[in-house]
């Protein structure tokens, strides 16, 4: 496998977040976050582990960005803290916080590196939160005048944007699970949350347009396809239900304006879809499916479903491949390359790029200072394999960003998991490559 076979406009990077990398979390004016709080609530994170300095980003990414031209990637994805660049009110600005992202994002221009930018990857001000977030309809409002103020800010400097990162996990973990900030635990507010995230996402979108000219804008989603785990009717059933809850219930409003059918009846069924939906108001499937330039999608694995109707003596259970990472995610590059292919045959986006990809694994640092992490590297090569496969059946593929740059605070896990091609010492903030950011190093640039 070649970088050529991608093709000449191919873009190849890695992505990282505000709030898993920065630090400083109260300095220069932050705000809090609804994760600066949540953090701080007992029980939530793993062994009690806070962000306050996450990877010290905030001060050492000039390091970090020389790292990154050594790579030799063409973009980088990385996210805007909202609270960093606003005050309590949310409508003054906070000119640090501006300042850090555009001396960022000039940077990365000078090293020839494209910034593909979220606006919002999670960390959103508590302040947002506490007028009522997500779950308040006119608080859409908010993220449009930061949508606004983002674009009009940096719109000459940055011409890939992404609106909104994972709603799925916004949305299900934050609101109906209560796993994630704020830790809501409200099928009402889950199904609002989802709702109100697409309609901002399409809002904003002429607004990024008008501001940032010659731009592109899209949205990104974690999609997990459901397997069944044999082939009953009954696991059958349930991997329909799991593909529309999951993948469909964001797919479908954004390129079908509407939302999947059977996944809402069997809610109905169990009484827990919202009685009263005067939230869904008539024009709203024509504001989210607003188009966009490109679907971002964040592949990790796959799932496999089982019904416990299912009768296991007479359906066996399919082969399943084994091999799993630390978070015990299925190493499973098959169900990408169908991924790609189901996505585009479905809703036919005009472009699509792999916005995460990437997978937890320990290492130890070994006695020459290396760290031989050869599990990521096949993780890595058997993904970018998957994905030339599905583009030479084609899939309108043009990037791949791997999940991530360098590790960092894994939310609800907090340090626990390691993702990063670049290994972090949590206490001294010493960066050290990894062996996979060696061999990705060799791929993209052919040393
Ligand atoms: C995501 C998250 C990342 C996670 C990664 C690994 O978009 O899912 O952006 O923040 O760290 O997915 O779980």
């Amino acid at each position: 496998m070649e970088k050529t076979d991608f093709g000449k406009d191919f873009n190849w990077g890695v992505a990282t977040s505000s709030f898993q990398i920065e630090g400083s979390n109260h300095v220069d004016g932050k705000i809090d976050s609804i994760w600066d709080v949540f953090t701080k609530t007992k029980g939530k994170i793993r062994n009690g582990d806070q962000a306050n300095d996450a990877c010290n980003h905030y001060e050492l990414w000039k390091e970090d960005f020389k790292l990154l031209k050594k790579l030799g990637v063409d973009s980088y994805r990385f996210s805007i803290s909202w609270p960093r660049v606003v005050g309590q009110d949310l409508k003054t600005k906070n000119q640090k916080g501006i300042d850090f992202y555009k001396k960022q994002i000039n940077e990365l221009l000078e090293l020839e590196i494209t910034p593909f930018l979220t606006l919002n990857h999670w960390d959103i001000p508590q302040a947002f939160f506490e007028k009522g977030g997500w779950v308040n309809r006119d608080c859409i409002n908010y993220f449009l005048e930061y949508a606004n103020f983002l674009s009009n800010e940096y719109g000459d400097i940055v011409k890939n944007w992404i609106t909104h990162n994972e709603p799925w996990v916004i949305s299900h973990l934050g609101y109906s699970l209560g796993t994630h900030a704020p830790g809501i635990k409200s099928f009402s507010d889950y199904i609002k949350v989802n709702h109100h995230l697409l309609i901002s996402h399409g809002l904003s979108i002429p607004i990024i347009r008008e501001n940032s000219k010659k731009s592109e804008v899209g949205i990104v989603l974690n999609l997990t396809p459901g397997y069944p785990e044999s082939s009953s009717p009954e696991d059958k059933e349930e991997t329909l239900i799991f593909n529309q809850f999951f993948n469909e219930w964001f797919l479908d409003p954004l390129y079908k304006k509407k939302y999947p059918k059977e996944v809402m009846d069997h809610w109905i069924k169990k009484g827990d879809f919202p009685a009263n939906t005067d939230f869904i108001k008539e024009n709203d499937f024509d504001i989210i499916a607003t188009e966009t330039d490109f679907l971002g999608i964040n592949y990790y694995s796959r799932a496999i479903l089982k019904s416990s109707d299912t009768d296991n003596n007479k359906y066996p259970i399919e082969n399943i491949s084994g091999s799993k990472t630390k978070f015990d995610w299925e190493v499973f590059p098959d169900g990408l390359e169908k991924l790609l292919l189901d996505v585009n045959e479905h809703c036919n986006p005009k472009k699509i790029y792999i916005t995460e990809n990437g997978c937890s694994y320990d290492y130890e640092i070994d006695s020459k200072n290396q760290i031989n992490d050869i599990k990521r590297i096949e993780y890595l090569e058997s993904h970018l394999l998957a994905c030339k496969r599905a583009i030479n059946k084609g899939v309108p593929l043009k990037g791949y960003f791997h999940w991530s740059f360098m590790d960092n605070f894994e939310w609800a896990e907090g340090y626990y998991h390691r993702f990063g091609l670049v290994h972090i010492d949590f206490q001294t903030f010493e960066r050290l490559p990894k062996l996979s950011y060696e061999w990705y190093r060799n791929f993209l640039i052919k040393l």
